[in-house]
């Protein structure tokens, strides 16, 4: 990428609809904090594949930083304060996720955002996202926050019921989406990643999703 097409790809705003943009680039800047916290995190809440209530394992591998964690098992969805694997709280907020979620909000028109959840999504080549509603949150208007990290994507942004048409948005490392109010509760999800090497993350696509949850 020249640098030119690199600083104007990076100022490039998507408006999806009214409430939802990709701020493309966004996250460049702090790729090397966000590394080094998501590391320090999954030292002490590993990654692993959560099992729906239906019984099936999740693709997407999961972990959690904040004061409450999204959990999965054939009780249910849920968040939790403790990590049900290691039966502790799960790893605060590092600093630099509140300050690129905070201010990827102001700038999508979210003044004073303060979540207090993240999930960290792991996909391997081939890993998708079926197409889903986050809906076990308390707060369904503020908005979530969605950091692209390491291979590219295929996201899929939907309507308000499963069967509406869907929408292609790539997505690449350094992006950053903001969706809240009127369309925080759109069916969104993720095609299969396809298989590649990015330069810093190799084969694998992050991505860190902030909510508020309570
Ligand atoms: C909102 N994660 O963890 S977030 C999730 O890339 C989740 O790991 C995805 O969905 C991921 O619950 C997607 C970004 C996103 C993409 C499309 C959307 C959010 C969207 C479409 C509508 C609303
Ligand atoms: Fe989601």
């Amino acid at each position: 990428m020249s640098d030119l097409f690199a600083a104007q790809y990076r100022e490039t705003r998507t408006q999806l609809s009214e409430q939802a943009c990709v701020l493309h680039g966004y996250a460049l800047d702090v790729v090397d904090a966000l590394l080094t916290d998501i590391r320090a995190i999954e030292a002490s809440a590993p990654f692993r594949h959560l099992v729906t209530p239906g019984g099936h394992v999740m693709q997407v591998a999961m972990t959690n930083a904040g004061t409450f964690g999204w959990c999965s098992d054939r009780r249910g969805y849920r968040y939790d304060r403790v990590d049900p694997q290691t039966g502790t709280r799960w790893p605060a907020l590092p600093p630099a996720f509140l300050q690129l979620a905070a201010n990827a909000a102001r700038d999508a028109g979210f003044d004073g955002y303060v979540p207090d959840a993240c999930l960290i999504n792991r996909y391997a080549p081939g890993t998708r996202l079926s197409l889903h509603q986050d809906r076990d949150e308390d707060d369904r208007v503020a908005p979530i926050v969605s950091v692209s990290l390491g291979l590219p994507a295929t996201f899929l942004f939907g309507g308000f019921a499963r069967a509406d048409k869907t929408v292609r948005v790539p997505l690449q490392h350094g992006d950053v989406v903001v969706w809240g109010g009127e369309d925080r509760m759109r069916f969104h999800g993720v095609l299969p990643v396809k298989p590649g090497l990015h330069e810093i993350l190799g084969e694998q696509r992050l991505n860190l999703t902030f909510r508020k949850v309570k």
